[in-house]
């Protein structure tokens, strides 16, 4: 059986069709890296990680006969793409089979922030309804919702928007031919236009802090980040500065900067949704994305064209 190194904490629907295929290494579990390292590193074949986690230049260096990196995940921004190609090591990752329930999880926080959901549901367990009734929110109809990235996830976002009544724009490195939704060139004039700022865009270098305190200036009081794509691509101490000052209305995120690690100042602001990166944690999602991964390691080693190649 090829061995393999896992970086992350897997799923046992995952893990148990990975066993049966290959030795999988825990490494993301032993306190014993280098061991592990100087003793398997030159048999391991392949590796398997999470959308959030990394696979540094470093590591794969000490890992000769890495033929695969299988994401357990959409986003492969933990992967240095260049340097795998350079060395012809495979990438894969699963794509599509995550974009509805992901979507999902920003109209839910577009709601959230909007009509102060989780407020409202704090408001009534502390017994408060009976006192007073709960503040006015905000309508969705006649809003804008600018979306940062319109891919798979982009758009799929867009399509649910629309039937909530409202108008969709965007930004992301050229205008796309196939919609008809009103491209910014350029993130600050995105920003200006937006009620809601929606990152949908990849994380990693091409993005990180796109979302910076002149960002947020010009998306304004009545604004509010939607974040389900990566922490990195917002600057997470400006985020913080603009909520206190008033710069901006609210947020809603999935994903943080530092995860699971997430500031005070966010966890003690009402006006903040906070998420623990579920947008495709459902039972269905998943396991589609499980079978998508261990099918391209699967697909690999018996010499298979890769279901989904990076
Ligand atoms: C994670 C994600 O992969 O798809 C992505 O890029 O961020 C998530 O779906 C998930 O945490 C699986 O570990």
């Amino acid at each position: 059986k090829p061995e393999i190194l896992l970086l992350a904490p897997l799923p046992q629907f995952l893990l148990g069709p990975l066993w049966e295929a290959c030795i999988c290494h825990s490494y993301f579990m032993t306190e014993h890296k280098e061991t592990l390292l100087a003793e398997a590193g030159p048999r391991i074949r392949g590796i398997v990680m999470a959308g959030g986690s990394q696979a540094p230049v470093e590591l794969l260096k000490k890992l000769p006969a890495l033929e695969i990196i299988s994401v357990f995940g959409v986003g492969y921004d933990g992967v240095p793409v260049e340097y795998c190609r350079q060395r012809g090591i495979h990438v894969t990752n699963t794509p599509d089979v995550l974009t509805d329930d992901v979507a999902d999880i920003a109209v839910g926080l577009i709601l959230m922030t909007s009509r102060r959901l989780a407020e409202a549901e704090r408001y009534v367990r502390a017994q408060q309804w009976p006192r007073a009734p709960f503040p006015l929110a905000h309508s969705l109809r006649g809003k804008t919702a600018g979306i940062l990235g319109l891919g798979r996830i982009g758009k799929a976002i867009a399509e649910r928007l629309v039937p909530h009544g409202l108008k969709i724009a965007y930004h992301g490195r050229h205008a796309q031919s196939d919609v008809s939704y009103h491209y910014c060139d350029g993130l600050k004039s995105l920003a200006e236009e937006s009620d809601f700022l929606v990152v949908a865009c990849p994380g990693g270098a091409g993005t990180h802090h796109l979302v910076d305190a002149e960002i947020l200036r010009a998306l304004g009081p009545h604004g509010t980040v939607i974040n389900i794509a990566r922490g990195s691509v917002v600057d997470e101490q400006a985020l913080v500065t603009a909520l206190n000052s008033g710069t901006i209305r609210s947020a809603g995120l999935d994903v943080f900067e530092h995860e699971p690690q997430i500031p005070a100042e966010l966890l003690n602001d009402e006006r903040v949704v906070l998420l623990p990166h579920i947008g495709s944690a459902t039972q269905e999602t998943r396991e589609a994305m499980a079978a998508l991964c261990v099918g391209n390691v699967n697909a690999h080693f018996s010499g298979a064209p890769l279901l989904t190649p990076v």
